[in-house]
């Protein structure tokens, strides 16, 4: 099994997914957002790139969903629910569907369509991705986010985290860019710590989210790996 890595969004080439296991990385925070909402029963999440796409889509699809997300790290106006994962309990999101689109995140989901399996990875799911990622047993891209187009350091970190996690189950072939996020994270395995380092943690810091900031760092605390298949995440 090979792994790669994509840095950002924007460096997705359909070619680096085309057949392979594709695991969308937004640590801060939507794919946390995501992997929380399953865990907490959500029966489905769908990603959609605008505003516009996301009231349609309620409109027509599922007139009693949740609409979460964000733009500039805040709630959108109208919305249900912002990108922060501990608003998503049992409670609210327990057999809802949620219309979520964020900044990076849902492009990065969306971007990655043309792979053979999506799955949707966090700190919070790392080990049960990992063990996904070990049972399709097809080749890797790792995806991240990153933020507004440009390399992320927490979803770097997060990568060479479940990479490490695959590497202490099976053998793999690692390209230069997985090998680094390995390496790295082997060095700095205190993510919370780490990620201080990110641009993306200082925004996160202004808007007054530390909770969610320490959520998001929790080290495979829940089991479940959401999938996207054919526009859902199930
Ligand atoms: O861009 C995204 O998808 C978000 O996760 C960014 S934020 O953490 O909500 O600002
Ligand atoms: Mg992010």
């Amino acid at each position: 099994m090979k792994i790669d890595l994509i840095i950002s969004a924007e460096d997705i080439k359909k070619a680096k997914v085309y057949k392979k296991t594709a695991v969308v990385i937004d640590m801060l925070r939507a794919t946390s957002v995501i992997t929380t909402a399953i865990a907490n029963g959500c029966e489905k999440v769908i990603p959609v790139l605008t505003i516009e796409e996301a009231l349609k889509t309620r409109k027509e699809y599922d007139k009693k969903a949740i609409l979460g997300g964000e733009r500039k790290g805040l709630k959108i106006e109208g919305f249900d629910f912002s990108n922060s994962p501990i608003e998503y309990s049992k409670e609210v999101i327990g057999g809802k569907t949620l219309i979520m689109t964020t900044t990076n995140g849902t492009r990065a989901i969306r971007g990655s369509e043309g792979a053979k399996d999506i799955i949707i990875g966090s700190v919070l799911n790392a080990e049960a991705v990992a063990n996904r990622i070990i049972e399709l047993n097809n080749d890797v891209a790792i995806v991240n986010a990153g933020t507004y187009g440009e390399f992320s350091i927490d979803d770097f970190i997060c990568s060479g985290y479940i990479i490490s996690c695959v590497k202490n189950k099976m053998k793999v072939e690692l390209t230069d860019a997985a090998k680094t996020a390995y390496y790295v994270y082997k060095k700095n395995e205190d993510i919370e710590s780490f990620v201080k380092y990110a641009k993306h943690y200082e925004r996160i810091m202004e808007l007054g989210l530390e909770e969610d900031f320490k959520y998001c760092c929790r080290k495979s605390t829940l089991k479940v790996v959401p999938q996207f298949i054919n526009g859902e995440i199930l």
